[in-house]
Formats: C-alpha cells, sequence, structure tokens
C-alpha cells in the first residue's frame, strides 16, 4: 500500500519551527540559527526558481566545501523542487564532468574556488553555473511548491560491479525513514552537539551526521576537513556530545593521540568523557582499533553497518554491550533476512547474503531501470554482502564480489579503475585489487603489464592517474608483471594477483 502522501514542509522543512533560535550550523563561514537557515535556503530556492513554480526534479549539481553554504544549497534545492546532487571538492574534473552528464543537470551552485575548473564543463554541456557568491539575500520570498514525500530528492554516486558510478535515488520519504530510524535508534535529542568531519557526497555524512542533527533541533559543527589534531581539541573544548566516523579516522586520531605530550594525552582522554556516543561504521572496525580507543578514551565504539542504497541497516546498541566484530541487529523499520547461495533464507549460524527491504531502501539507480530490477530479488535488496547471524547479532564476514574495495571508508571499483588506468599509453595490462591494510582497511593496489620496453613509476602514474580518478581511488600498491595469471576463459584471476603481492605484517 502506497503511504499517504505528505507535503515534505511537513517533515523536514516544518520541523524547524520548534527550533528557529537554536543554532543548526556551526563552521568556517559563521555561526547559524535554524531561523537562517530556513530563511536562507527560502531565498535560494526562489533564486534558483527563478519565477517558475516547480523545478519539478530538476537536477542541481552543487560542489562546495563544508560549511553554512552547503546545508543553505542543499535545502534549498528540495525547497525549490529540484534534486540535489552533491559533487566532492576532493575529486578532479573529469569525475565531476560524469556525474553531471549522467545525472542531466543543468544547473551548477559551485563556490568561487572551482568556477576556473568548471567553466569548460559547463561550457561544453550548456549548463547554468551559479557562484555561491551571487546567491543573494533576496527580501521578498514568495510561495515555494508544495512537495510530496514520495517526490525524488537526491542522487548519490556509488561505486559497484559496474564500470562506472551509478546514481542512487532517494526520494523525501527514503531520507525520512533513514533520519527517523537513527534518531530512535540513537537517541537523537535537541541538546545533542556533533562534530562533522566527514565528506558531504556520501550517506555517513549527509543522513547519519548532518540531517539527523538538524531533524533533531541539534547543533552541527563542521570541519573543513579532516585533522586528527583539529578533532582532539574540539573533544577538549567539552560541547560534543555525538562523534561519527570512519575506522580510518580512529586509527588516525589514535596515531595523533600517540604523538602528544603526556600531558595532552591526559587531557585528551579525560574530555572525551562528556561525549554521550560515538560510532564507527562504514568499513569493518578492526579489533585492536577498537581496544586501542577503549583504552584511551573509556568509549566502546558503537559499530553499525549501512549502504549507500539502503541507510543504515544493522546497529549495536546504544545501551547494552557493544561485542567487538559484530553489527548488532535490524535498525527500527529495517526488515533483514540472510540468503545462501543455494537462494535459501539462511538458517541462524549458517552464512548468506544480507538481503533489505524498508521504507529507507533507495527508490532506483538513476536512469538505469534494468540495473534497479537485477539489483532486487521480491523487493528484497541485495546487498553483495556476507554475513553469519551467532547468538542473535550479526557478524559480516565480506563481500561477494572481488572487484569492490573498501579503504578508508569509501566503497571503490576496482573495474572503474582498471578502465581509466587502461587508457595510459604505458600500460598493456593491469588488475586492480584490494590488500589489507592496518591504516586504510583495504588499499588499492595494482598488477600491471607494462607495454614493450615501456618503464613506469608508482609516482608518475599516480600523478597521472590523481588528474582523472579521486584520491582515494589512485593505487598506492604496484607490481610490475610478465603477464596477468588468468584461467582458460581468459578471465584474470584476481585471488592469484592477490598472491602475488608480498604481504604486509598488520600487526
Ligand atoms: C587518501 N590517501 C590515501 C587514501 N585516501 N591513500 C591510501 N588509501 C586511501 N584510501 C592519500 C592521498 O592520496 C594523500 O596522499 C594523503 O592520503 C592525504 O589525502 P587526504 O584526502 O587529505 O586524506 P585524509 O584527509 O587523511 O583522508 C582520510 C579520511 C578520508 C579522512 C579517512 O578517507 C575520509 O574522509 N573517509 C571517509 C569516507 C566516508 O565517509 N565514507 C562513507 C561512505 P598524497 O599526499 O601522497 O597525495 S557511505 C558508506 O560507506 C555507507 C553508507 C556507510 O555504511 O556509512
Ligand atoms: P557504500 O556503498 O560506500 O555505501 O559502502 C557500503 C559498504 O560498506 C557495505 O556494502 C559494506 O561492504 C561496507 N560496510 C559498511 N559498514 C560496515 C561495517 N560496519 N562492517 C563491514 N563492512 C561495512
Amino acid at each position: 500500500m502506497m503511504k499517504k502522501e505528505l507535503p515534505v514542509e511537513l517533515a523536514l522543512i516544518n520541523r524547524v519551527q520548534q527550533y528557529l533560535n537554536r543554532t543548526a550550523i556551526l563552521a568556517e563561514d559563521g555561526c547559524f540559527s535554524y531561523q537562517d537557515l530556513l530563511q536562507s535556503s527560502g531565498q535560494i530556492a526562489q533564486q534558483l526558481l527563478q519565477g517558475a513554480e516547480d523545478l519539478k526534479e530538476r537536477r542541481v549539481v552543487f560542489l562546495l566545501e563544508p560549511s553554512f553554504a552547503y546545508v543553505k544549497v542543499q535545502w534549498g534545492i528540495w525547497r525549490a523542487g529540484g534534486i540535489a546532487v552533491p559533487l566532492s571538492p576532493s575529486h578532479p574534473p573529469p569525475e565531476w564532468e560524469y556525474i553531471i552528464e549522467d545525472t542531466g543537470a543543468d544547473i551548477i551552485v559551485a563556490s568561487s574556488s572551482y568556477l576556473k575548473e568548471l567553466q569548460p564543463i559547463t561550457q561544453k554541456r550548456d549548463v547554468h553555473l551559479i557562484s555561491d557568491i551571487f546567491l543573494t539575500e533576496q527580501s521578498k520570498t514568495s510561495k515555494l511548491p508544495q512537495l510530496h514525500s514520495q517526490r525524488r530528492a537526491m542522487i548519490l554516486y556509488t561505486s559497484g560491479t559496474t564500470s562506472r558510478p551509478k546514481g542512487v535515488v532517494y526520494t523525501h520519504h527514503n531520507i525520512q525513514a533513514q533520519i527517523e530510524s537513527l534518531v530512535k535508534a540513537w537517541q537523537w535529542q535537541r541538546q545533542d552537539h556533533i562534530l562533522h568531519v566527514l565528506p558531504l557526497h556520501h550517506v555517513h555524512g549527509i543522513i547519519n551526521v548532518l540531517t539527523c542533527a538538524l531533524w533533531s533541533g541539534a547543533t552541527c559543527e563542521m570541519l573543513p576537513q579532516f585533522d586528527a589534531k583539529v578533532v582532539w581539541e574540539r573533544f577538549v573544548q567539552g560541547k560534543l556530545t555525538l562523534f561519527m566516523a570512519v575506522p580510518t579516522i580512529y586509527s588516525k586520531l589514535i596515531d595523533a593521540w600517540e604523538e602528544g605530550s603526556t600531558k595532552q594525552r591526559q587531557i585528551w582522554s579525560k574530555r572525551c568523557e562528556k561525549i554521550r556516543l560515538m560510532v564507527s561504521g562504514s568499513a569493518a572496525l578492526p579489533i585492536h582499533i577498537m581496544e586501542k580507543w577503549h583504552s584511551i578514551t573509556g568509549h566502546s565504539l558503537l559499530e553499525r553497518y549501512g549502504m549507500t542504497e539502503i541507510g543504515m541497516a544493522l546497529s549495536n546498541p546504544l545501551h547494552g554491550k557493544r561485542v567487538p566484530r559484530y553489527v548488532g541487529t535490524p535498525l527500527p523499520g529495517i526488515e533483514l533476512r540472510l540468503v545462501t547461495d543455494q537462494g535459501d533464507v539462511a538458517a541462524p549460524g549458517t552464512a548468506g547474503e544480507i538481503q533489505v527491504k524498508g521504507p529507507g531502501v533507495f527508490l532506483e539507480y538513476w536512469r538505469r531501470g534494468q540495473t534497479t530490477q537485477k539489483a532486487f530479488q521480491n523487493g528484497w535488496f541485495q546487498t553483495g554482502d556476507v554475513a553469519i547471524l551467532e547468538n542473535g547479532l550479526y557478524r559480516i564476514l565480506g563481500r561477494k564480489s572481488i572487484d569492490i574495495i573498501k579503504t578508508g571508508g569509501y566503497k571503490v571499483s576496482a573495474l572503474e579503475i582498471e578502465e581509466v588506468l587502461r587508457s595510459h599509453p604505458d600500460i598493456n595490462e593491469c588488475a586492480v585489487v584490494g590488500l589489507p591494510d592496518l591504516e586504510w582497511g583495504e588499499c588499492v593496489a595494482l598488477a600491471l603489464v607494462p607495454r614493450f620496453g615501456q618503464s613506469i613509476s608508482l609516482s608518475t602514474l599516480r600523478e597521472w592517474a590523481k588528474r582523472r580518478l579521486a584520491p582515494y581511488k589512485v593505487p598506492t600498491r604496484f607490481l610490475e608483471l610478465d603477464s596477468l595469471p588468468r584461467n582458460l576463459l581468459g578471465k584474470v584471476k584476481k585471488s592469484e594477483v592477490v598472491k602475488q603481492f608480498k604481504p604486509i605484517k598488520l600487526q
């Protein structure tokens, strides 16, 4: 049965009426109340509309640093009836161009620092480019469109088992369901104050941290980028009640703590007592990080499991024992099952693929009807992750595809990287694999066969790749081979490729 459609204003935007004078965002561009957010996003909506009544799901790409500007533009797009598509400032222009082209966006809002790099793309594609400095504060705001929650709200790009990233489409209703589930499970309150250090083109940073905070009337303090020392200083200020990050960030915080003086360490550790909850997710949390973090801060990290297509699905409890290596039980509103390779629902103690149903599950892959269809089995989304249920708790065992790598909390596709690297003039053939890595979880490793007589160095290849790929997709380990190991059908045997790399001691 279709859920009764409510105007979006009643959900996220209307809630703000309860908190008008509270601080919503603290960032480098200032301190802003919910009233400011409501007013500025309304004005931006008006400017995007240019006299039209409704953007009617036009895609609006925006490229802004973590700031109040990011939030007001995101809300402005939503309030004008557009689909918000965030780009990452850390990506090189070819990655932006791919998303602009794939979404068919015809408006881009960008911070002035990216205009020069964006102009060739916007000219080629006839896209209207608006610099954030031209987002004027108009005094008059007229009526904004009434939206319904089943309308498309956002597209986020995710890498997978296809060579190019796919756009994951959420309706306002999907976003609301994801938020409500987490707000309930982790008991978000208006008194909460969270430090935001994550990228703003993925679910973890956008939904779990930013939008859950704003839904709850809490304060979201944004850093322009992650910096371990700055994070420790913010912990010391004593205002924070929540912190959420990926395991690599906790690893980097531990390194910074170990480099601190004895006195500094004591202060840093002591002030963490005030924080009520620290969450880890987006990749498996290694036990050594969980234990070390507990020993220096007294916090047992709450590990949870999620995916771009479904939001968050499993979580350890807010109150109660958080068991290392386990990701707990389904979050509110989530239906979850494990399915064996034979297609049966797995009994407890038997491994199976995680499949999920729920109101937070995405609507579709943008303009990829067949891929969307294939991703579901009788209404269940097939995650490609394998897990087991033991003593009532889920434990993630790994992924079905060797071509998906998780590095620093980012999902990257080996196939996508190979496709780009194959266009290098000195590479004859190549294979990309993920290798276990103490700091990054996995690192991107490249085995290549050079063209006859050519010799390639890792550093020059990295420079070349950085102009075409996001920094976290650029290989950090490198191996030259005479030929790639292949099976009888000519397919590269990736498990053999992995074995050819010299193992690195993990602890
Ligand atoms: C960057 N570098 C890397 C990697 N990333 N090297 C190896 N592996 C990597 N993955 C290199 C850069 O090339 C550069 O090297 C140097 O490290 C510094 O780069 P920078 O970008 O400044 O790194 P950083 O700021 O230290 O980044 C680390 C980070 C970042 C903060 C952990 O990776 C991050 O924000 N990760 C979070 C990702 C996230 O939010 N994922 C959620 C996806 P050089 O100087 O030589 O060039 S959503 C999801 O997964 C689901 C829904 C879920 O469950 O949450
Ligand atoms: P993304 O597509 O970037 O949203 O990444 C989602 C993927 O991250 C999932 O499919 C899992 O493979 C992985 N993931 C997220 N949280 C965890 C976790 N707690 N433990 C293990 N893997 C995780």
